[in-house]
């Protein structure tokens, strides 16, 4: 029987010839080059070094690393050794890493040297029997212990239904859930975008996104790990470093705040773009307006899709003919994907009705890790996803997203929920309550902003609370300005109005 595991399909794409250069990084002063020998190598000899261990199959790997690429190798590994990958965002603290800690009960934990003091104690609190260090200039324990290993290794088996990935993704209830993604999820859903994004021979995907999320991990590097692509790697986007290299690239994935930060770097040209076949944006919506911008200054139309942690991509705008792509839209849903909308009593709207999204397909995640509650409350009775988005097709089954039903902001392409924030803000000694709202921001699409209550007799500094707030989570979720209020304006049934918040500060970060 065929091997089920993700490592197979991925490896069994790399080019016959392996000593051809796999990724390049491109971050200023590096320049180095990896072939997919190296690729192959490095990645048996890390599965070798978690096979040494141990550790039951299936065991959690929990990471978090700077952008390497020696990350990449590393998660590789963990699919080749069949355990479960679980990547967390290097923005995130002590209080936010506890508990994904406490709640994956990881059997290895992989973070930088300059994390080690802090994440050690609270993996060996948590029982966390292995903790290595990665550094994103190849130092730290896990190559020093990695480089006495094979580097060949076999496949362990797995079937498509076993757990490949654990994705967290904040609850509206404020704590967070992981979504269990499997081996055929994965595989599925970049086989379909493989097909429908039409990728061919020669292709060099431009590499800037974060590799700890959905959208960088599996969509850009699947899409180039199956279609054998070189990748020209950055670690963190720089709009001007991105527009000198992207003469050589010929596919580009990006949330919407990097394409505004395209458009306002003068070196972005149409001559910049002379070799790229495809811009592709999600995460976040793109403005018409960028979209609009985007095609004037470069000739090309970005291709906009939907997707989730839980669902992996959903949508997608049509890859030919360019002029098929609409902006504002996300699209048509992808072979073998169904997307439905329907309205609060579970019945089906027809086209131009907005309602919620409702999905189903290969490409939908397992549940989420430990709470068998929270995942039957995210399907419908005949078992259909939730995503807590709000839409509505047009006639030609183009997907507009509207809205959400979910309290979610996001901002640069990352989710924060109020509810989340919100607690930590009530925790500090001098507020009473607080209310949490995304306001619209040129560069970010949406900024997080805090309404604060003073306790009596108490008077928090907006500054100060910034401040406290920075040591305790991931700095994406920090308001990026507080206001202190006597009261939250609130209706009849007590439930703060967040619409006149929203309002009363739109124009706050305007121009
Ligand atoms: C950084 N900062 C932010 C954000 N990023 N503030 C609000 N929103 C953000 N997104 C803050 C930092 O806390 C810091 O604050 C200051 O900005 C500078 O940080 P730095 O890291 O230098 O920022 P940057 O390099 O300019 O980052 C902006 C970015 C980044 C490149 C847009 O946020 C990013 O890579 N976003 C992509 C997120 C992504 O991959 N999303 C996919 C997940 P201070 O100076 O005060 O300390 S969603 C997904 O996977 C679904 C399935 C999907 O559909 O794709
Ligand atoms: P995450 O939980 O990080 O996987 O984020 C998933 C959410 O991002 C979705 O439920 C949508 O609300 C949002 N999203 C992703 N792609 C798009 C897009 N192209 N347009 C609007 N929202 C999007």
């Amino acid at each position: 029987m065929r091997n089920g595991n993700l490592f197979a399909a991925l490896r069994a794409a790399f080019p016959a010839d392996l000593d051809a250069v796999a990724v390049e990084t491109a971050d200023a002063g590096a320049g180095l080059f990896y072939t997919w020998r190296d690729l192959d190598r490095g990645s048996a000899m890390l599965a070798n070094l978690l096979d040494s261990l141990d550790l039951p199959g299936g065991s959690r790997i929990a990471v978090q690393v700077d952008k390497s690429v020696e990350a990449v190798m590393l998660y590789l590994a963990v699919l080749r050794a069949g355990h479960v990958y679980l990547p967390l965002n290097n923005a995130y603290q002590a209080a936010e890493l506890e508990y994904f800690i406490a709640n994956a009960e990881p059997a290895v934990l992989v973070c930088t040297s300059a994390a080690f003091p802090k994440l050690s104690k609270i993996a060996f609190q948590a029982g966390v029997r292995n903790v290595f260090t990665l550094n994103d200039d190849r130092s730290g324990s896990l190559l020093e212990r990695a480089a006495f290993q094979a580097d060949v290794h076999e496949t362990a088996a797995r079937a498509a239904g076993d757990l490949a990935a654990i994705l967290y993704t904040s609850g509206t209830t404020g704590r967070s859930k992981g979504a269990m993604l499997t081996h055929g999820n994965l595989l599925s859903n970049a086989q379909v975008l493989k097909s429908y994004w039409g990728w061919q021979p020669g292709d060099v995907l431009l590499h800037a996104l974060p590799i700890f999320h959905v959208h960088g991990l599996f969509v850009a590097l699947h899409g180039a790990l199956l279609n054998g692509s070189r990748m020209i790697w950055f670690a963190r986007f720089d709009a001007r470093a991105v527009a000198a290299r992207l003469p050589e690239a010929t596919v580009f994935m990006g949330v919407p705040t990097m394409y505004v930060r395209l458009l306002a770097e003068p070196t972005f040209t149409r001559e910049s773009c002379r070799g790229m076949r495809l811009f592709v944006s999600g995460s976040a919506p793109l403005l018409t307006e960028t979209f609009e911008a985007f095609r004037e200054r470069s000739g090309h139309t970005i291709l906009e899709r939907y997707g989730m942690s839980e669902t992996l991509m959903l949508t997608s705008n049509p890859y030919r003919p360019e002029s098929a792509r609409r902006g504002g839209t996300v699209g048509l849903p992808l072979p073998g994907v169904g997307v439905r909308v329907h309205d609060d009593k579970g019945r089906p709207l027809p086209a131009g009705e907005t309602g919620g999204i409702e999905v189903r397909g290969p490409n939908v995640f397992k549940g989420y890790w430990r709470m068998p509650e929270k995942t039957a409350d995210e399907f419908t009775p005949d078992l259909w996803f939730k995503t807590g988005d709000v839409g509505r097709f047009d006639a030609d089954g183009y997907l507009t997203i509207v809205g959400r039903s979910k309290d979610l902001i996001i901002s640069g392409g990352y989710n924060v929920y109020p509810a989340e924030v919100e607690g930590y803000l009530n925790e500090l000694p001098g507020v009473a309550e607080s209310a949490v709202i995304g306001v619209p921001h040129p560069d970010f699409g949406e900024a997080v902003v805090a309404v604060v209550v003073p306790r009596p007799g108490a008077a928090p500094e907006p500054a100060a609370t910034i401040a406290a707030l920075k040591s305790r989570i991931a700095g994406f979720k920090v308001p990026k300005q507080v206001f202190v209020v006597p009261e939250l304006p609130r209706n009849a049934m007590g439930k703060v109005q967040k619409n006149l918040l929203r309002e009363q500060h739109r124009g706050l970060f305007a121009g």
